[in-house]
């Protein structure tokens, strides 16, 4: 059977050489792979504080980062999360299938709520894997390409997948997530210890970036003792990420990247090649993205996209309606 692709992007702030890494490179792989269903989770972005400027700004920019990426239209779907109600009403019924407990043991829940004022937690924070699982259901996807980060959700849907399956007999399909072989995480410049993420600006690359600002930004990563450019996350985590980003940016294994400067005993002569790496492979992506904001070409598309997505998630709803036995009058 072909397989079914499901991955999105949160509007949360704006989109770092991570996300860029981690998943929008491989799209124009990912949607020959299966039938693709590509989102932007502008829901989710909710869970945390956010100008409503920012996220109409931010979903924009997803929207023309995707197309620029290789997203090509009549290949994949397209689409806003909160287009699709469908998403909101399979919630409704799922988030009774998975539980407190396991929710309260989510890494991203931890980290972020423990950043936050007890008081102030939203319920949609503690809730958001619930949501994230519908997103996967709906369109029957049996692969989600996923950063490390996301992993563990992935597995929590799993969970309910089978819980519901095993209450109703054989009706959702199980998902299983994928990571890139090399990128599924990159980390910060300034602490490589830490996830470069979006909603954690110290450290990042902006996919906006100018060009010099990238290689400033490179150029004055943190890096570790010694001379050597070699893999070794405990000890060199800074050069074993400076490594991964040139691997990525440059389609090689981390083994094929290390022999490149086996020869090389100068960090500023490393780095200045993993800051040409990205600028020439950051260059054109963003060319692209100038003229799809210009032409604002999105907007069909997602328009589209919507009309697509929501005809396999109502299918899908309407299935798991009739198992739970909500009556249907229509
Ligand atoms: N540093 C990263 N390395 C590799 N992959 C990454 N992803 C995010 N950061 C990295 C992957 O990009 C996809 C979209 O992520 P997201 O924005 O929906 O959520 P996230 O994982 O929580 O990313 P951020 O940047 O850390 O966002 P905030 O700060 O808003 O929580 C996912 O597949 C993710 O794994």
């Amino acid at each position: 059977m072909a397989h079914r692709i499901l991955t999105g992007i949160k509007p949360t702030g704006q989109l770092t050489l991570g996300n860029y890494l981690g998943v929008l490179k491989h799209l124009p792989k990912i949607q020959n792979d299966g039938e693709s269903f590509i989102f932007i989770a502008d829901l989710h972005a909710l869970t945390l504080p956010i100008e409503p400027n920012d996220l109409k700004q931010n979903s924009i920019d997803i929207a023309a980062f995707y197309l620029a990426a290789g997203l090509d239209p009549n290949k994949a779907t397209l689409f806003l999360q909160s287009s699709v109600s469908t998403h909101a009403e399979l919630n409704a019924i799922m988030q009774n299938y998975l539980y407190m407990g396991e929710l309260s043991r989510m890494t991203q829940f931890k980290d972020k709520s423990s950043k936050m004022n007890q008081n102030s937690i939203g319920l949609g924070l503690f809730a958001y894997p619930v949501l994230m699982a519908c997103d996967i259901i709906l369109y029957d996807a049996d692969i989600v390409p996923v950063g490390e980060d996301q992993v563990q959700h992935v597995e929590l849907t799993r969970d309910l997948v089978n819980r519901f399956n095993n209450r109703y007999g054989e009706t959702l399909v199980l998902p299983k997530a994928v990571m890139q072989k090399v990128g599924a995480r990159i980390m910060s410049l300034s602490d490589p210890n830490k996830k470069m993420s979006k909603s954690d600006p110290k450290g990042d690359i902006y996919l906006k970036d100018d060009l010099k600002t990238i290689r400033k930004k490179i150029m004055s990563a943190v890096t570790d003792m010694g001379d050597e450019i070699k893999y070794d996350q405990v000890n060199k985590p800074g050069i074993s990420n400076l490594l991964t980003i040139y691997a990525c940016c440059k389609d090689l294994t981390i083994q094929e990247a290390e022999n490149q400067f086996k020869e090389c005993h100068r960090y500023g002569d490393f780095k200045k090649a993993v800051a040409d790496a990205v600028c020439d492979e950051l260059e054109p992506f963003q060319k692209r993205y100038q003229e799809i904001i210009e032409n604002k070409s999105y907007i069909d598309v997602l328009k589209q996209g919507a009309i697509k997505a929501k005809k396999v998630a109502d299918a899908t709803l309407i299935k798991v309606k009739k198992k739970v036995g909500l009556l249907d009058v229509e």
